[in-house]
């Protein structure tokens, strides 16, 4: 019988292969046919995407850069790179990760973490609307949320998620961003311990968390923790309105396979949408239900007054039990390995998007009350009832594609649905399921985007494909082409591709938002009077040299177009030496860099009114020249300067000037 079925899936597998070699054909096909080029993107299409010389764009888009572990801000429609912020992964541009301030951001439990792989951006909501507060973003491999301040664009908190393995259900947001979620996608031994890979079913647990944000200040901290079985938890959406105080999960892997998932995970004909009551986890906490397990993870927060990054470590999570918590936790089941979890604009619908099924489900909230209420249960799992499947469907889009991925909203009752195996989007009513319209991606669409078409108000204007393939549709680079991302406006009854644009890293799920929700509050210096960098300067006046030992710390400031001190001596082989770079300017958008020849290090760029640290471990005697890296005036070439380096034991006297 298992063999059987093992052949079974087999099969799927072939046919699935099939249809993805047929489609890319005939992707190619349509590519090269007339009607590709002039129907879809002939007439104005150019214009609508143009944005004139000086002119801004509509909307924000912030896209996940995959694998480089960055987040990229693009503006829409001109799909044009605004900025890197760099998360997750060193960047020497912005000395993100070089800079002793930054350093600690990078810190976990495994030590300094240069690289990770972050997949969805969120944004933060106030009463289900996009608010342009925060951005977070999920790192996948070492499990941590970060938190992307929206006025600076900078990452300004990172917390680590213990007991999890691959955080890719996360950061969803709840309504008023009460909680971002976290879930893991890799059960792992609860507690870690080393054990038999084999003893998989019982040893290994799912856990699925919640990250409180404070609403004033934003910082994030681990309010529970919810165990669940050793499922694999892949993505997350909460309720709105009607649902608020619930959020759900999809999982895959509900065989609880530890081997060649691909065959031992696609068994079941349905796997579970976990709903999570987080209200109801709330009112067990306070009865003092949750358990204190210790737990190893890293807290790092940048604090702008200081512009200094700490990484502090903690000790403990809550841990809330299902079988201790009646109606905490529900198991919807959902055809099949469900990957994205989709809430509609009124909080009503639930859509299951099952990569391996023809159809794609759609639960109702009111149907899951109902079904909770008179005890529906097919079974009970580790304390989690099972709700019947009939009770909570509301209805499924019939054979809308082969292979739905995610789904976003307009806000005028429509669903746009990804299919990665007959790469499209397909458009469909809400409520009664019908299929309105369908259109070709290029190719092999993951996720896709409406800004706010995850929130109550979607800005239905614009969608984003983010694809997996782009093959034919750039000027070959080598092995590896770009990444991409389509623009279409979808304003109209038809779906009409506007823009193809490449993108940084493979790009996973994108946040959208009206450029209007962000701009004002954008900060365009920091004051030097709030400045509390312990080793500012905030004048010429007060640069010094100071030496402790072997430890030497260059209190420089920089300013159009000179460094002071931009002479230095007395510095000798094996010394520590810390650069603290102050720039003076008060003035909108411009930066200084600092870099010194035989760095083993990036460079510095300091904003206005803004301190960084950069060290230097001088190994050779000689001079050195130092210089500013950003082109910042017509006298920036003369922006230079000198670091004497001495012999170890040599006599030559600290000290530092300007102009003498
Ligand atoms: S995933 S292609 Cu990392 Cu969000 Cu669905
Ligand atoms: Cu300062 Cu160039």
């Amino acid at each position: 019988m298992k063999f059987i079925n093992k052949i079974k899936s087999v099969l799927t597998l072939i046919v699935i292969a099939l249809i993805v070699a047929g489609i890319s054909s005939c992707g190619q096909q349509a590519k090269d046919s007339d009607a590709f080029r002039k129907g879809a993107l002939s007439s104005d299409v150019a214009s609508r995407v143009y944005v004139a010389p000086g002119e801004y764009d509509e909307f924000y888009a912030f896209v996940s850069g995959g694998f480089s572990g960055q987040l990229a801000v693009y503006g829409l429609p001109s799909g044009r790179l605004l900025r890197v912020i760099p998360v997750f992964s060193v960047d020497p541009e912005k000395a993100y990760g070089f800079s002793e301030e930054t350093k600690p951001m990078l810190e976990t439990s495994f030590g300094f973490q240069p690289w990770d792989d972050a997949h969805h951006p969120e944004l933060s909501q106030t009463d289900g609307n996009t608010d342009g507060r925060w951005c977070f973003i999920n790192g996948n491999n070492t499990p941590r949320v970060a938190r992307i301040d929206l006025t600076t664009f900078e990452t300004a908190e990172i917390i680590e998620i213990p007991n999890s393995g691959g955080n890719h259900s996360s950061p969803f947001t709840t309504e008023n961003t009460e909680y971002v979620v976290a879930g893991t996608r890799f059960s792992v031994p609860y507690p870690q311990q080393d054990v038999a890979i084999n003893t998989y079913a019982d040893k290994f647990k799912g856990m699925l968390s919640f990250i409180k944000v404070n609403p004033e200040s934003g910082l994030m901290n681990i309010e529970f923790q919810v165990l669940l079985p050793a499922f694999d938890y892949d993505l997350a959406h909460s309720g709105k309105g009607k649902s608020h105080g619930w959020t759900f999960f999809t999982s895959y892997n509900t065989e609880k396979a530890s081997t060649l998932l691909e065959v031992g995970a696609s068994q079941n004909d349905k796997d579970f949408i976990a709903a999570i009551n987080w209200k109801k986890a709330e009112e067990y906490l306070a009865q003092g239900k949750g358990h204190d397990v210790p737990a190893n993870y890293k807290h790092n927060v940048y604090d702008e007054a200081t512009h200094m990054a700490t990484s502090n470590q903690m000790n403990m999570v809550k841990v809330l039990l299902p079988e201790e918590c009646p109606g905490l936790v529900y198991f919807l089941p959902t055809p099949k390995s469900p990957h994205g979890i989709d809430v509609d604009p009124t909080g009503e619908y639930i859509v299951g998007n099952g990569k391996l099924s023809a159809d794609l489900t759609v639960h109702s909230f009111t149907n899951m009350i109902a079904a909770i209420d008179n005890k529906e249960y097919d079974t009970i799992i580790e304390g989690i009832p099972v709700l019947k499947f009939e009770k909570v469907l509301a209805g499924t889009v019939k054979a809308a594609g082969l292979g739905p991925l995610h789904t976003e909203f307009d806000g005028r009752g429509n669903g746009y649905t990804s299919f990665f195996i007959s790469s499209e989007i397909v458009k469909w009513k809400v409520g009664t399921w019908e299929v309105l319209d369908r259109v070709s991606t290029y190719y092999s669409i993951g996720h896709l985007m409406i800004p706010g078409g995850d929130s109550k108000n979607p800005q239905g204007k614009y969608m984003v494909a983010m694809n997996k393939i782009t093959k034919d549709r750039y000027l070959p680079t080598g092995p590896e082409v770009t990444q991409s991302a389509q623009l279409f406006d979808i304003t109209g009854d038809k779906m009409e591709l506007l823009l193809d644009f490449p993108t940084i890293g493979e790009p996973h799920y994108a946040q959208g938002i009206s450029a209007d929700r962000i701009v004002s509050k954008s900060k365009k210096i920091y004051k030097l009077e709030e400045n509390e960098h312990p080793y500012v300067a905030k004048s010429e006046d007060a640069t010094k040299v100071v030496r402790d030992g072997k430890d030497v710390h260059v209190y420089m400031t920089m300013i159009r177009s000179h460094f002071s001190p931009d002479n230095i001596e007395g510095i000798k082989v094996g010394d520590k030496v810390y650069f603290h770079v102050t720039n003076l300017e008060q003035d909108y958008d411009v930066p200084h860099g600092f870099s010194v020849m035989g760095f083993e290090n990036a460079e510095i760029l300091v904003m206005p009114g803004q301190t960084e640290t950069i060290t230097w471990i001088p190994s050779r005697i000689g001079v050195y020249p130092f210089y500013c890296t950003d082109f910042c005036s017509a006298l920036h070439q003369e922006m230079q300067g000198y670091v004497r380096v001495s012999a170890a034991n040599s006599t030559t006297e600290l000290k530092w000037s300007l102009g003498e």
